[in-house]
């Protein structure tokens, strides 16, 4: 038996309900992973405040782009060419032309404060931070120092990357902490993933007019990869540090450690050397666990051009 007209509409919507179900329930996603569309989780407030604005912005544009595709559809469907006769004109129309300016207007002003408001709060760095690190960043590995906390010889507790070490840069949860960003060179960024931030580091940031401070809470324990994102040098890849978040209790702890001497070497302890008399089990892994220090193969091209010549 054919279709007949009245059967058509309604089965359409329930064909295309069906492919929407389907969609959203094979992908395996869960109702906060539908919502996030696509925007990586994070594990700062500031990270989860850009994923809202993500989120409602994309909710605004379906809704806009479900009513223009339901009025493409309405035309094409029922104001098909019916004769020669031209329609019915609607240019100069004044009422309608005012509307189809303010309506737009409104939504980029409503875009535009809930962009401002969710950027200010990201950039903000009026609160006073319970730890402070300077990052100083370098061809091509990243250095770590603690103001707050002093070693007996009065320096400040510092973690320092190398070709075989990828510095880890241990920082407590729930607190707020802020990074004060310079270079010893050229320009490199600094980039952690799970912040979804990342801001470039420059030689003499105060020379430079640029804002080298940011602040933000990290709500989640874990050790969470750092890069370096802006193309600085023939070793850029491998400038890579982990971020080792650890409960207050914890960093206390850690601290403790890193501002007396350990015995065993007679220097103060370092950040291996901490984690691993800490003993907590996996947060405690005295070297990274995300990333692993790059492999420059010196050795072998060095082999290789040997054997070539
Ligand atoms: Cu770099």
């Amino acid at each position: 038996m054919g279709l007949t007209e009245g059967t058509r509409v309604p089965r359409l919507i329930k064909v295309g309900g069906l492919i929407g179900l389907v969609g959203v329930v094979a992908t395996g996603c869960t109702p906060d992973q539908v919502l996030r569309f696509g925007w990586p989780e994070g594990v700062t407030p500031q990270a989860d405040a850009m994923r809202q604005l993500w989120t409602w912005s994309v909710i605004a544009a379906l809704a806009v782009g479900v009513l223009v595709w339901a009025l493409i559809f309405w035309t094409v469907t029922f104001h098909r060419k019916k004769g020669d006769e031209l329609p019915r004109q609607f240019q100069y129309n004044n009422p309608l032309e005012i509307i189809y300016t303010v309506i737009p207007f409104v939504m980029v002003v409503v875009l535009f404060y809930f962009t401002a408001t969710t950027q200010n709060y990201v950039m903000a760095d009026e609160k006073e931070p319970d730890t402070t690190v300077d990052v100083v960043a370098f061809q091509w590995n990243w250095e770590f120092d603690y103001p707050g906390y002093r070693t007996p010889n009065g320096e400040p507790v510092r973690t320092v990357g190398t070709s075989n070490f990828t510095p880890l840069l241990v920082l407590p949860t729930d607190s707020t902490i802020e990074y004060r960003l310079r270079s010893k060179d050229v320009i490199h960024s600094f980039f952690v993933p799970k912040f979804n931030f990342k801001r470039d580091t420059f030689p003499d940031p105060d020379k430079n007019n640029q804002d080298s401070v940011f602040q933000n809470t990290i709500e989640q324990e874990g050790s969470f990869v750092g890069r370096c994102a802006e193309l600085c040098g023939t070793y850029h890849s491998m400038m890579n540090f982990e971020v080792r978040a650890l409960s207050p209790d914890k960093f206390e702890r850690y601290m403790d450690l890193r501002t007396r001497i350990n015995p065993a070497t007679d220097q103060p302890y370092t950040a291996s050397e901490a984690l691993r008399e800490m003993d907590c089990g996996r947060l405690c892994t005295p070297h990274s666990v995300t990333t692993i220090p790059f492999d420059t193969e010196r050795g072998a091209t060095t082999e290789a051009s040997a054997g070539s010549n």
